[in-house]
């Protein structure tokens, strides 16, 4: 059942094929964002997630990560609900939002997972400390308001090198990307579960 000191080890919920998958990335630090946003996409579509059903979106930096997961998903509850008279406004956000958002996407459902993915590389101030407590807690937090599985895709790391090989491009490195895919699909599968 346990393989190996580090890792998840095998996915528990190879299929994904009834999911729907949020991606929201940072831009700050994109050559290393772009490997890790690939490789939880290929992850994704590895599982049987239909290209259709998984929505990418972009914010400036880090700091922007919680309140763009926070209203795409209550956009996308308001999309799901919105096939009846009865639909309302959640939170503030509309379905006009998320049918401008993800215009080319299947907007079947509410997501049933979600990644969130930055880069924090420390400085020589405090600013990273900040953020990066932040953030967390900001998804921490949304996930266990809203009940829905938000993956913790944020690197952060003492320097540049530290990044490249947790994105996978140094020879001794390992895409993280690809576990938060597979621990999205996991998740997403589980929480249908739960339910
Ligand atoms: C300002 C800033 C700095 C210094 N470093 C990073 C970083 O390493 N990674 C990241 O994702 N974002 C960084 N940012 C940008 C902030 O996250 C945020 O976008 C701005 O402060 C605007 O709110």
């Amino acid at each position: 059942m346990f393989e190996g000191l580090k890792g998840p080890g095998a996915s528990q919920a190879p299929n994904g094929s009834n999911l729907r998958v949020l991606i929201v990335h940072a831009r700050w630090n994109s050559s290393l964002i772009k490997p890790l946003v690939e490789g939880a996409k290929t992850r994704l579509l590895a599982s049987g997630v239909e290209e259709s059903r998984i929505v990418i979106q972009s914010v400036p930096g880090s700091w922007e990560l919680p309140i763009a997961v926070q209203r795409l998903y209550a956009a996308s509850q308001i999309q799901a609900a919105s096939t009846g008279p009865s639909s309302g406004d959640l939170l503030g956000a509309s379905t006009t939002d998320l049918t401008k958002l993800t215009a080319e996407s299947d907007n079947s459902g509410p997501f049933d997972s979600i990644i969130a993915i930055g880069v924090l590389i420390k400085g020589d101030t405090v600013h990273f400390e900040h953020i990066a407590e932040s953030v967390s807690r900001g998804l921490m937090r949304i996930q266990l308001d809203f009940g829905v599985p938000v993956i913790f895709g944020l690197l952060t790391v003492l320097n540049e090198e530290q990044a490249m090989k947790r994105a996978g491009l140094t020879p001794d490195g390992h895409n993280h990307g690809e576990d938060w895919g597979d621990a999205a699909v996991e998740m997403g599968s589980k929480r249908k579960l739960w339910s």
